[in-house]
């Protein structure tokens, strides 16, 4: 099990004591077929890119983290960008405590489409629920039909949603995703040092494994003394 160093940041420990500590989080990630999704995931996991699209269905990956206090696990629910499985969606999205929202920059209907899922996803929650948009693929600059600044603006300003522009292929910005919507859902900020130091660390895990509701994984760990 890794050691990660204390942050010095007591914000935990006040939780604890006023007795709303969540230890389980669960993340969302939707958006149309194939702009990325499982890229993202098994980019942020794995630290591999997966060079051949294979249709997801529904994959769910579980990690642990031993923080200073207690164990923080963090679920990710990657889910089907195609439109035969709505009850699927609708149980994740009723899961969910957040949400990646994935586009790609090269498709401007994806970026339609993740205007439709927000709008589903707080009609299904809540205005304030935790929501990072992402637009992936942004290695394909010399193809992008989504401008970056306005959309940005639009998401920030308008929605006040979370705004990342990535790339699964080269990793550019994808722990910032998760840094980002964690820290929108108050997960604990040793968290995010449990992560950025595991970031620094990969390879670890050099096999993707395909996880169907293991709960007894413990993948990823991480101790904050
Ligand atoms: N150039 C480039 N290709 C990418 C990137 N991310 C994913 N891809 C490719 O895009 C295709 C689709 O990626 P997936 O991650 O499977 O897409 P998805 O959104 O999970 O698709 P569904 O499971 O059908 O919903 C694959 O061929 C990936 O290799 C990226 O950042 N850049
Ligand atoms: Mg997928």
């Amino acid at each position: 099990m890794e050691t990660c160093p204390a942050n010095g940041d007591t914000s935990n420990t006040s939780v604890i004591q006023s007795g709303t500590l969540k230890t389980h989080y669960v993340l969302v990630i939707l958006g149309s077929s194939r702009v990325g999704k499982t890229a993202i995931v098994q980019q942020f996991l794995y630290d591999t890119f997966p060079d051949v699209y294979k249709a997801t269905v529904e994959e769910f990956h579980r990690s642990e983290y031993k923080l200073k206090d207690f164990v923080l696990t963090l679920d990710i629910l990657d889910t089907s960008g195609s439109y035969e499985f709505p009850a699927m969606k609708r149980l994740a999205i009723n899961m969910g405590d957040a949400f990646v929202l994935v586009y790609s920059i090269d498709d401007a209907q994806s970026f339609e489409d993740v205007c439709r899922e927000r709008e589903y996803v707080q009609q299904a929650r809540s205005l304030d629920v935790p929501i990072v948009v992402v637009g992936n693929k942004c290695d394909r600059e010399d193809h992008r039909e989504v401008g970056k600044e306005l959309t940005e603006s639009v998401v920030t300003m308008d929605w006040e949603n979370g705004f990342v522009e990535a790339s699964a292929k080269t990793k550019m910005n994808i722990f910032e995703i998760f840094n980002e919507l964690l820290a929108q859902a108050r997960a604990p900020s040793e968290l995010s040092v449990c992560l950025e130091r595991r970031r620094q660390s990969l390879p670890i895990f050099s096999v993707a494994p395909k996880v169907k509701y293991d709960l007894d994984l413990k993948r990823h760990s991480c101790v904050i003394s």
